[in-house]
């Protein structure tokens, strides 16, 4: 049995002091203390709250963060970004993905995410044909999540069609696509163990059919089900003319749709959709720094919340990889529309705790990996933070969380601890170093 010891830790009911977490070898939490006396090997840390998932990551978008930020002679959207995109994806390889994912992996276990559901789609040679191993690119995913020590749930993509309505998908869609048997094959070629996860992705309605979409939901009962939903405005438009629904209202009507499903982004929808998407017990998968970079529009965050909505976050393109800047993203998002402060609380509540935990419980969920709380059962994840960082120091309590939160960024995290793992010390993960000289290979190769 292993033991942490921590001056403070938020536990479910709430911040307790002189905490002690012991765990099994695999990494699950068999026992937390309050008030307990400090084991010989000391204090692991001041301040312990739990490691929180990244539900939505494209993991090879890492490599370009910044490289869409000109303008063109159209006017710049969503849409000339995926053109871009797509041209950038031409030149990766197996060793990219697996280079680029590792170096966002240290990045994101230094921000205080623990684990990654990794919505993956880049599956084939740039010319369509697959490679030898079907999954040869998302073995490159594990590789690099083993290698780095994140928490993994594999979200494989169906992408079979480029728009509504079975549209066939066309140039950089191609290395996307499998027809359902090929898909389910690519699936089961994904062996995954202890607490990782393996999901199924439908990337949006743009990508499937009806009738795909169901035999894909049909096939594969009680796992997370992943799709991109209303981001843009263009897209409900589309969804409108095909269907004469709106998506999400489509979505509702048409899958049994549960705690299972977690739709990313659900940027655009009625009050009326936002509380039926609630209701159903869906969570919303909000990437709130790639929205606003990609000018996708606001999130019906409050009427969400309200509904008892479920939530989490995730970094999708990549843009950065800061935890507290994606949850004051979002709720900046919703200030700037309400004209309001401390929109996703409750009265009295602190904001920054309550932005935390939301997305330490959604997130969790979505990636259906026992996490997010301290407490046995769970797995052992722990985020210490640095009580000494000027922006913490001389605080206690929530204002640890909301100064965190509002006033900081991934130097406020010292210590990350991944199913009882040492992973992240004083700031730097363990092979910060060797993920990045892999990965400037790799940018090398693509930016050549
Ligand atoms: C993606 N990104 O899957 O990477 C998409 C672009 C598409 C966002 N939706 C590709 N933010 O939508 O077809
Ligand atoms: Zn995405």
């Amino acid at each position: 049995m292993s033991k942490l010891f921590f001056n403070n830790a938020l536990l479910p009911g709430g911040w307790a002091r002189d905490v002690l977490i012991e765990y099994d070898p695999e990494g699950w939490i068999t026992g937390v203390a309050a008030d307990a006396a400090m084991p010989e090997a000391g204090s692991s840390g001041h301040v312990a709250v739990p490691g929180v998932a990244n539900l939505h990551s494209h993991a090879f978008q890492r490599a370009m963060a910044g490289l869409g930020e000109w303008r063109g002679n159209n006017d710049d959207s969503f849409w000339s970004w995926r053109e871009v995109m797509y041209r950038f994806l031409g030149r990766l390889r197996p060793q990219d993905t697996e280079a680029i994912a590792a170096q966002l992996y240290v990045e994101m276990l230094e921000a205080g995410f623990t684990a990654v559901g990794e919505f993956h789609y880049v599956h084939h040679q740039p010319d369509g044909q697959p490679y030898d191993n079907l999954a040869e690119m998302a073995h490159r995913i594990q590789a690099a999540a083993a290698e780095t020590g994140i928490g993994l749930t594999m979200l494989p993509v169906f992408y079979a069609n480029g728009g509504f309505g079975g549209q066939p998908v066309g140039g950089a869609q191609k290395r996307f696509s499998n027809d359902v048997e090929r898909y389910l094959k690519l699936r089961q070629t994904i062996v995954v163990s202890g607490r990782d996860g393996l999901g199924i992705a439908p990337h949006s309605l743009r990508a499937v059919t009806l009738e795909t979409l169901s035999q894909l939901t049909s096939n594969t009962p009680s796992t997370p089900i992943h799709i991109h939903i209303a981001e843009q405005s263009k897209e409900v438009e589309d969804c409108i003319s095909w269907s004469s629904q709106r998506p999400v209202e489509w979505l509702l009507e048409h899958q049994p749709v549960d705690q299972n499903w977690c739709l990313i982004h659900a940027t655009h929808m009625t009050d009326a959709e936002t509380q039926a998407a609630a209701a159903a017990g869906a969570i919303a998968g909000l990437c709130p720094i790639t929205e606003a970079n990609l000018g996708d529009g606001t999130f019906n965050g409050v009427v969400f919340d309200k509904t008892g909505g479920q939530w989490g976050v995730g970094s999708d393109s990549h843009i950065r990889i800061d935890l507290a800047e994606e949850l004051r993203a979002l709720e900046y998002s919703q200030r700037l529309r309400d004209l309001g402060r401390n929109r996703l609380a409750a009265n009295g509540a602190a904001n920054g705790r309550s932005l935390f935990q939301a997305a330490a419980k959604g997130g969790a969920s979505a990636l259906q990996q026992n996490m997010g709380a301290i407490e046995p059962g769970r797995i052992c994840d722990v985020v210490s933070l640095d009580h000494q960082h000027p922006v913490l120091i001389g605080k206690s309590g929530d204002d640890w969380l909301n100064s965190w939160i509002f006033a900081g960024d991934s130097r406020c995290v010292r210590d990350v601890w991944v199913s009882g793992s040492h992973v992240v010390a004083d700031g730097h993960h363990r092979s910060r170093s060797a993920a990045r000289t892999a990965f400037a290979k790799t940018m090398e190769h693509l930016l050549d």
